[in-house]
């Protein structure tokens, strides 16, 4: 029967195929009939199932590849969203954003003085100081600023609290270092009641933050050097100080942390005498040999020595401050000014005695365990308050400090013991510890800025000294030809935009002003870098608030609002219409160079001028910062540029830039043909058996090496 079902051929003549199948199913389906559990062979199912669904037509847009919500998020709400409804500005992750950089104040506080007398002051340079807080990290700059701060402004103080008002970011407080420079405007009394103007500028003492440091020199007559007693000079300040010498700035000493021989070292009041000492000798022979640097003239230079009364004592931690003048006066009170505090001031450094016989000082100890003056008048009291207070109960304690006339609050004594002293020496040494023996140290030894205007201005201007505009300049000139030398950008609250903050050199500035200012790259041949602009705002800064003011003279310190978009570093800005030659203030110069270099390129290429704008505000807040913008050709060569910079990155300090700008390649004109040489450079079948002579610049001999030792 087989053989009829095909033809001569071998075709097949049977019946249809599909009746045999349809059979076959039939069959098949017979042997599941009706609700019958299908026999146990799951295998045989499920390929049987798939054989099914291959064959089902199921439209595309029937198909269901995944669950719906509601099969996964049972009783849930679900709203799908289509992706169009969402503008493509708009990221789908929208990243954080953090305004809070700054710790500002809500409303303007009450200060013991009017800023309306402030903005007075501003007319008078002989009252007025403008100084620069120096000195390594943790010597006390911000704490000592506090200090000033708390007797100038009226707040809820906590004794127990460390407010570093001036570290006005978040991140300055989080990290609890100074990281931007932050000045105030205040109107500070001295010790005859009269009111002073001090511009202060507290810097940050870490050596990565020295462009902060160089710009508050820059707009300031005189420096006040904090060394911790214990520590004495770090080699980042004795470079600072360089600089400040070179800039012929005027100093002051002022030897803190004196409350960690006491508590910390536990040295007798007689040895903490000699570490005073020391240190003082010690920041002597150092400037000794940097003024011998900088070629000062010998009539010129100036030494520390409390004698002088160029030397406070403090410990901004306990909150007691004095020089041998403060500390001799408020000796001379007590006693009821029988005997003159000025005499007596001088007679409490050096190797003094007092003679109780004869009541005399003299050179020589009369006895052999009599201590120095500054031991028996000064350390000796201070030590006898660190004890007692720390160590005597309280009944006890109040009858000692009556001795002395410190009659402290009965809630003080359930104080800590730091906060106790603090508010012993409070009433020891007077209002903020003795802030005003500083404020009277800063009035005698550091110049008004009319004064120091001709140090400055030859110093910091590039054009004829001789000129009218530099005239006016030295003479201070209210009413002459403005000239503002600005140093420094803050961000705004709202970090949208920079405020620029400089010193009025000459002239006045005022509100609404038409200004020319001029870049750092301005010269009179090349007059690209020159803008005009209107003031919009004039502000006196004072770190965690601003004071709006219409005008500001010469010798101050202004913060000016609308002019920021054409400035990049440091400026010079004058009237509009001066028709004058104005050249420019000279950029600033730093004692050391920046040691890192990085090159960045935006992940997504669209995203470029975002980065470079990042890039250009970045450069504008921070001085020492230098940017270079390269742009390269196409996508290859820069993925080359990549290959070719870390080559040279792991055995030299350059990289791509630097070496663009050491000019390795001679016949590179444009940055097309460099890119090429780099190329080749690049390319593994290189010449391996060069002598380090036929290739001399070191960093493509470097790349050879690299890459020959691949190919091998
Ligand atoms: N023992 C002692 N520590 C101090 C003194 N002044 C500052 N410090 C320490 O230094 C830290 C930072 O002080 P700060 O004023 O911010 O230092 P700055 O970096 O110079 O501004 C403080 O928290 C104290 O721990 C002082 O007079 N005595
Ligand atoms: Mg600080």
């Amino acid at each position: 029967m087989e053989e009829n079902l095909y033809d001569e051929f071998g075709n097949y003549v049977g019946p249809e195929a599909e009746d045999d199948e349809d059979e076959e199913d039939e069959d098949w389906l017979g042997g599941m009939d009706g609700d019958e559990e299908p026999k146990d062979d799951d295998a045989a199912m499920d390929v049987d199932e798939e054989k099914g669904a291959d064959r089902s037509v199921v439209l595309h847009e029937d198909k269901k590849y995944y669950p719906d919500a509601d099969e996964v998020y049972p009783g849930a709400e679900t709203i799908v969203q289509v992706e169009d409804t969402q503008p493509l500005t708009d990221p789908i992750i929208a990243p954080v954003k953090s305004k809070n950089f700054d710790i500002l104040e809500k409303k303007m506080p009450e200060t013991t003085f009017d800023f309306n007398f402030l903005a007075g002051m501003m007319d008078k340079p002989g009252l007025i100081r403008n100084i620069c807080f120096l000195g390594a990290m943790h010597n006390g700059k911000t704490l000592f600023m506090d200090q000033l701060v708390m007797e100038t402004h009226e707040k809820d103080w906590k004794i127990n609290k460390e407010v570093r008002y001036t570290d006005s970011r978040q991140d300055e407080q989080d990290r609890g270092i100074t990281i931007k420079a932050s000045s105030m405007s205040l109107v500070v009394p001295d010790s005859k009641d009269k009111s002073y103007l001090f511009n202060v500028m507290d810097t940050p003492g870490h050596a990565n933050f020295q462009d902060e440091v160089v710009a508050g020199l820059a707009l300031s007559d005189g420096v006040v050097l904090f060394v911790d007693v214990v520590v004495g000079l770090t080699v980042h300040i004795e470079r600072m100080i360089r600089h400040a010498l070179q800039e012929k700035l005027h100093f002051v000493l002022v030897v803190n942390s004196i409350d960690r021989l006491i508590v910390e070292l536990k040295l007798p009041p007689s040895d903490a005498y000699h570490k005073l000492r020391f240190c003082i000798e010690e920041i002597n022979e150092k400037l000794e040999s940097l003024y011998d640097g900088v070629g000062t003239e010998v009539d010129s230079r100036v030494y520390f020595s409390p004698l002088k009364g160029n030397v406070l004592f403090c410990s901004t931690l306990f909150r007691m401050m004095f020089t041998l003048d403060s500390y001799a006066t408020l000796y001379s009170q007590t006693h009821e000014n029988s005997f003159e505090a000025k005499s007596f001031a001088k007679c409490l450094w050096g190797d003094v005695y007092f003679n109780e016989e004869t009541s005399k000082f003299q050179k020589t100890a009369p006895d052999a365990d009599q201590p120095r003056s500054f031991v028996q008048f000064v350390l000796e009291p201070i030590y006898k308050l660190f004890a007692h207070s720390l160590g005597e109960q309280k009944e006890d304690l109040a009858s000692t400090l009556a001795e002395v006339d410190i009659y402290p609050h009965k809630r003080d004594y359930d104080l800590d013991a730091r906060s106790l002293l603090k508010k012993v020496f409070l009433q020891l040494f007077g209002a903020g510890g003795g802030i005003r023996s500083f404020i009277d140290m800063i009035v005698e030894h550091i110049p008004g800025p009319k004064e120091n205007a001709p140090a400055k201005v030859e110093r910091l201007y590039s054009g004829d000294q001789n000129g009218a505009v530099a005239e006016d300049m030295k003479n201070l000139d209210h009413t002459g030809y403005l000239m503002l030398h600005t140093v420094k950008n803050y961000h705004r609250p709202d970090c949208n935009a920079f405020d620029v903050f400089g010193r009025v050199m000459s002239g006045t500035l005022f509100r609404g002003d038409r200004v020319k200012i001029m870049g750092e790259s301005f010269s009179l041949d090349d007059d690209e870098d020159l803008t005009i602009r209107e003031v919009q705002n004039l502000w006196i800064y004072e770190g965690r608030y601003r004071v709006e003011v219409s005008h500001v003279p010469a010798g101050n310190w202004v913060l000016i609002g609308g002019i920021e978009s054409s400035i990049k570093k440091t400026a010079t800005i004058t009237t509009a219409s001066n028709e004058e030659e104005v050249e420019i203030f000279r950029p600033l110069k730093y004692p050391t160079s920046a040691v890192i270099k990085v090159a960045i390129e935006p992940l997504q290429p669209s995203e470029l001028p975002k980065m470079v704008d990042v890039s250009a505000k970045l450069t504008r807040r921070t001085h020492s910062l230098k940017r270079r913008l390269r742009r390269v050709a196409n996508t290859s060569f820069r993925a080359l540029a990549r290959s070719t910079s870390t080559a040279s990155c792991t055995t030299c300090a350059g990289c791509m830039v630097t070496w663009r700008s050491r000019s390795l390649t001679p016949s590179s004109n444009s940055a097309r043909q460099w890119w090429r040489l780099a190329l080749l450079s690049a390319l593994p079948k290189l010449p391996t058996r060069r002598t380090s002579s036929t290739w001399s610049p070191s960093p493509w001999r470097r790349v050879l090496v690299r890459t020959s030792r691949r190919a091998r």
